[in-house]
């Protein structure tokens, strides 16, 4: 693509951007000398920069691009109901027909015994939801002791106050004196660093059983929920063993405690199903969903309610004292319904399940063989490889965590290739439009990527092994 010439100098975008935009998750001084990459416009799975250089996005924007770039079809009803009805609330005893259809589309997709949806514009609002949906559930059911929710370590479920402390980053933690009391992590399933010479199977239910021994702790009459992805995103595409979510489960059932199931990144299709509780077969009381839901097309977000929940809080709970302006927003919801109709009646899941993924998974099992790599997992449109200087052995590096992962991720970016790193983890979450030969270009494109990291690390003498090894 050629440079859109009407539009300021990408240099002038990052001195205004330099002096009036605070980026999330972004050490600003840093950032302002680098400048900001200013990305002006996308199209399937390519990002164009203000310069004209083209991107391979390998992370669906934040693992919401679901769809794809540049989907007109969004952006007509977007225009449409902007004209109609650009807003009204659904407070005070309204509705409106966008967030009605909206409702109906997503328990249509939902597992069978989740019918209801509270809204909100993000998943970080939706697990704040959930904070306050599984004590009010609890004080209804005469149980108002259950109050305390267990979540994990490396968990990512937002960044407000709540969801934050649900979320299990130390570094988030560590500022503005989170977690707020009640909120208690173990430890999570991810066998390739925390392992050691166990198997998979044997690992994940004693990471699971972590869950009944901290239930015991504390006591059941005060625990309220557990809350978990199916698939850690943020934390670096975690897939726990396969026997880790049934003995969940069982734990869950047997001391009477909610599952919330946060779906934000494994909703709407990333794992080759509507939900990860599908591919999983997961039972939750709640799911949390944002993200897919509108393809991040706009900012949507939203709880949705199982039966169970949902009747005993409808005939027991009164007046829940809680929602949000932008509840069921109706350009939101029309572009989300949008977005459900062409996931629909383009197959995309299906053709995911069936086709896609299973590409995807096979090719990138590929890079093991590259040796830089101690381990490249995927499931479903999500993938991980484990960035190491001894494979065979699962070794670390000398370097503090995430130094090797930071320059590898900008020699991705150098080759216009959008791949994330979470440490010494490189990840992605690529639209789930992807075609096959699209496939081949990523899987071609990574290993090129970790050639010249290969060689840059081997330069600066940052090959060392550090103190975590397996042998
Ligand atoms: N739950 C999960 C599982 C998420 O991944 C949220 C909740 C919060 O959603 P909102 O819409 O409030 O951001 C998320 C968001 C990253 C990254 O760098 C991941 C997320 C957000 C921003 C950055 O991987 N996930």
């Amino acid at each position: 693509m050629n440079r859109i010439t009407n539009l300021p100098s990408t240099n002038e975008f990052q001195q205004m951007d330099a002096a009036h935009h605070i980026h999330p998750f972004s050490d600003m001084a840093e950032l302002n000398q680098t400048g900001s990459r200013v990305i002006v416009k996308g199209d399937g799975i390519f990002l164009y920069d203000n310069d004209g250089k083209k991107f391979f996005d390998a992370m669906s924007g934040l693992w919401c691009v679901n769809i794809g770039y540049g989907r007109q079809e969004l952006a007509k009803v977007a225009a449409k109901q902007m004209g109609e009805l650009p807003f009204y609330n659904t407070f005070f005893g309204t509705t409106h027909p966008p967030v009605v259809n909206l409702s109906k589309a997503i328990a249509e997709v939902a597992p069978a015994h989740m019918n209801h949806i509270f809204f909100s514009s993000s998943g970080s609002e939706a697990n704040d939801t959930n904070i306050r949906l599984v004590r009010h559930y609890w004080a209804s059911y005469g149980k108002p002791t259950k109050r305390i929710i267990i979540s994990r370590l490396n968990a990512y479920h937002g960044s407000s106050l709540g969801s934050a402390s649900l979320g299990g980053m130390k570094s988030m933690h560590s500022q503005g004196g989170l977690p707020v009391p009640n909120i208690i992590h173990i430890n999570q399933p991810y066998w390739y660093a925390e392992g050691g010479n166990m198997n998979h199977e044997d690992f994940g239910v004693m990471r699971a059983k972590e869950l009944e021994s901290k239930i015991i702790e504390v006591g059941p009459e005060n625990v309220a929920a557990f809350i978990a992805e199916p698939i850690q995103g943020a934390g670096g595409v975690i897939i726990p063993p396969q026997s880790y979510w049934p003995e969940i489960e069982r734990i869950c059932t047997n001391y009477n405690i909610l599952l919330i199931a946060d779906e934000v990144i494994c909703g709407f299709g990333r794992t080759g199903n509507w939900f990860g509780s599908d591919t999983f077969s997961i039972k939750p009381d709640l799911m949390t969903i944002a993200k897919g839901l509108s393809s991040g097309y706009q900012p949507i977000g939203g709880s949705i309610v199982s039966d169970k929940v949902a009747s005993l809080l409808e005939n027991q709970g009164g007046e829940f004292y809680h929602g949000y302006t932008y509840s069921g927003h109706p350009v939101a919801a029309a572009v989300a319904c949008e977005n459900i109709r062409i996931l629909k009646e383009e197959n995309i899941i299906a053709s995911v399940r069936d086709r896609i993924a299973p590409y995807f998974n096979q090719q990138w099992s590929k890079l093991t063989e590259h040796p830089l790599v101690g381990e490249a997992r995927s499931l479903g449109m999500l993938g991980a490889i484990e960035l190491s200087p001894e494979p065979k052995s699962r070794a670390s590096f000398e370097a503090p965590e995430g130094t090797v992962g930071l320059i590898t991720r900008n020699i991705c970016i150098k080759n216009g290739l959008i791949m994330r790193h979470v440490y010494d983890k490189m990840i992605v979450s690529p639209p789930l439009i992807i075609t096959e030969n699209q496939i081949d270009m990523l899987i071609a494109l990574v290993w090129k990527c970790l050639d010249e990291s290969k060689k840059v690390l081997k330069v600066k003498g940052l090959l060392n092994i550090g103190s975590r090894r397996v042998t």
